[in-house]
């Protein structure tokens, strides 16, 4: 197949490019190199060091044989996407390409409008472009488990049979999320869905957990390929913030009681979602949904397996939570889409000591220590009334 990766210089979506590269696709390869200004901006940088986009391209070419098409260039711009998938002339597409970070879509009000700007202008151009190209191709949309919030029902793949006053309905399944950037998901699945509905689009929505880890089969095969890997307040996640905070012998952040309970996936397993949601498509006019998520755990619970794993003493220390969020709730989610389709997942203690430790180990020089602390608080950009 042709696949178009958008936002592949990112995180999740370099390694994903080479893995799909490497099963025999045609990949093309699309990014605005925004997330390197964000770190820029914000004063910090990936623990692992990475290679430019075009230098890690050019690697991948000597070390596989195979070549990645690359597109510089912004989702926001219409006519550069457009652009984009009438040159590649893709099968799928699959979308990475937004602000990610729910702290930085907080810090103020500037930050919250580029965030939503960013992420529903790109998609809906995405949405225009694939209409005026050819409606036939899939895409592949990374949505995220914060969509739905913490519900005190079971969480669905993305629909709801719903019994109202006697009659039943299938509807999209209620959302509740926790800050600008979950919201923009939000707004974005709204639109998949009516491209889907009115326009007889095929998308695939992949409500994804929190992502660790940070090495494939791929980018393990040499130091050029790697993928980057954040330990800030801002970006990094959680997860992979303990691994880094317990090797570097420093407190665990919990952020208050530490009872909220989170969706994981292990970053092989990620790439491998996006393989086997691109080689088995959503049918003409469906707005496809799965819960990519392997396993779920408390904060605290996440916070002592490491503790358990990790060959040092580690210290857990409860912080003030920075962020407005349910701590205890219900959670039960509904994620068999993606075994169904195959996917046989990693597990998370395996993981942090086969691979995760040793590779912290090896940057810890990298690592600025003030970065670790959060700094962007829910109600920190709003002004005390009266003023
Ligand atoms: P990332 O920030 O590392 O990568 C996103 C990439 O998209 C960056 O390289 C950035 O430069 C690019 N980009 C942003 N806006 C763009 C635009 N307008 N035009 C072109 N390129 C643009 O993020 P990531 O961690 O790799 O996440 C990728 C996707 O997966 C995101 O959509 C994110 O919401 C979703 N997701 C991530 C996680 C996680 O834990 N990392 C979990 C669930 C869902
Ligand atoms: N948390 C801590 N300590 C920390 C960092 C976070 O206790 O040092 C807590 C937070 O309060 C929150 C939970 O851990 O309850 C998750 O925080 P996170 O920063 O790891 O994840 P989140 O903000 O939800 O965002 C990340 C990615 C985002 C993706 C989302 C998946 O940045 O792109 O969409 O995970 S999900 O959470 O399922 O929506």
């Amino acid at each position: 197949m042709r696949i178009l990766v958008l936002g592949a210089d990112g995180y999740l979506g370099w390694p994903t490019a080479l893995h799909l590269s490497a099963a025999g696709h045609e990949i093309g390869v699309l990014d605005n190199l925004a997330r390197r200004g964000y770190d820029r901006e914000l004063g910090v940088e990936s623990l692992v060091p990475i290679e430019s986009f075009e230098d890690r391209i050019s690697a991948w070419r000597e070390i596989s044989g195979l070549n990645l098409e690359s597109y510089v260039g912004d989702l926001t711009d219409a006519a550069f996407t457009t652009g984009a998938v009438r040159d590649f002339r893709p099968d799928a597409i699959v979308h990475f390409a937004e602000q990610r970070a729910a702290p930085y879509s907080m810090i103020d009000q500037a930050h919250a409008v580029y965030t939503q700007t960013n992420n529903v202008v790109g998609t809906l151009n995405l949405l225009y472009a694939i209409a005026e190209v050819d409606p036939d191709i899939h895409l592949v949309k990374l949505g995220t488990m914060g969509e739905y919030g913490t519900p005190n029902i079971d969480i669905e793949e993305g629909w709801l049979e719903i019994t109202h006053n006697g009659r039943t309905d299938r509807m999209l399944y209620p959302k509740k999320p926790g800050s600008f950037y979950h919201l923009s998901k939000v707004h974005d699945s709204n639109n998949i869905e009516f491209a889907c509905r009115v326009w007889g689009l095929r998308a695939t929505d992949l409500n994804q957990g929190i992502v660790y880890g940070q090495s494939t089969d791929q980018t393990a095969q040499d130091a050029r390929l790697a993928t980057r890997f954040d330990y800030d307040a801002v970006f990094g996640t959680v997860l992979n913030r303990f691994v880094i905070q317990a090797v570097l012998g420093r407190p665990l952040t919990v952020y208050g009681d530490g009872s909220q309970t989170r969706g994981m996936i292990e970053i092989r397993d990620t790439v491998e979602c996006i393989r086997l949601a691109c080689e088995n498509p959503a049918a003409v006019g469906e707005f496809r949904v799965f819960n990519q998520m392997t396993e779920s755990f408390r904060i605290e619970e996440m916070a002592k397996t490491v503790a358990e794993v990790y060959p040092g003493d580690v210290e857990v220390e409860h912080l003030e939570n920075p962020r407005v969020e349910q701590e205890e709730h219900y959670y039960n989610v509904v994620h068999s889409g993606l075994p169904d389709l195959g996917l046989k997942p990693h597990l998370l203690s395996n993981t942090l000591i086969e691979s995760l430790f040793p590779i912290v180990a090896q940057y810890t020089g990298r690592v600025d220590l003030a970065a670790l602390l959060p700094n962007v608080r829910w109600r920190g950009a709003l002004k005390p009334q009266g003023e």
